[in-house]
């Protein structure tokens, strides 16, 4: 029992530690930088994540994402109505021509909703991103620590 354990962590250890620097993708005129996921707290049914997508190409449209580790991927957006921070699903994200866009906590962001279990630092969610012109392209999160200094404002915010 117990070496049976040790050796199952070992092999996720090792899983993750490579999936670590797979963070970008390129497919058609887009390249992906910077992925990454936020950590999640046991009890935790949602999951955030964040990128940068750079098109050299002409425009494109991110039109749908999903994952394995989730029920369903969403694409939000954030606004402020009043002084109060509001997220809402929206249906696509336009990605212009020759130029990026960048998903962050406090901006535009895709939410992991029903997620399996908890996203733990080490590990890596994928996601499957699909684009009108570019295709389809699966990329790896990095699950990374909800520091304050990663943009501590989007804990604080209600779902
Ligand atoms: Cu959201």
């Amino acid at each position: 029992m117990y070496c049976s354990k040790f050796f199952l962590s070992t092999f996720i250890l090792a899983t993750s530690v490579t999936n670590l620097f797979a963070q970008s993708a390129e497919v058609g005129k887009l390249s992906i930088t910077g992925a990454y996921a936020r950590e999640t707290v046991a009890g935790q049914s949602i999951g955030s994540a964040f990128l940068k997508i750079k098109n050299t190409g002409a425009a494109d449209k991110l039109i749908s994402a999903s994952s394995p580790s989730g029920s369903e991927v969403q694409l939000h957006t954030m606004t402020m109505e009043g002084n109060v921070m509001k997220m809402s699903q929206i249906a696509s994200i336009d990605i212009p021509p020759s130029g990026s866009i960048e998903l962050t906590p406090g901006g535009m962001h895709l939410m992991i909703m029903g997620i399996k279990s908890p996203f733990k630092v080490g590990e890596s969610v994928k996601i499957k991103f699909k684009f009108t012109n570019a295709g389809e392209v699966e990329v790896n999160f990095p699950v990374q620590s909800m520091s304050p200094a990663m943009g501590g404002g989007h804990d604080r915010m209600k779902m």
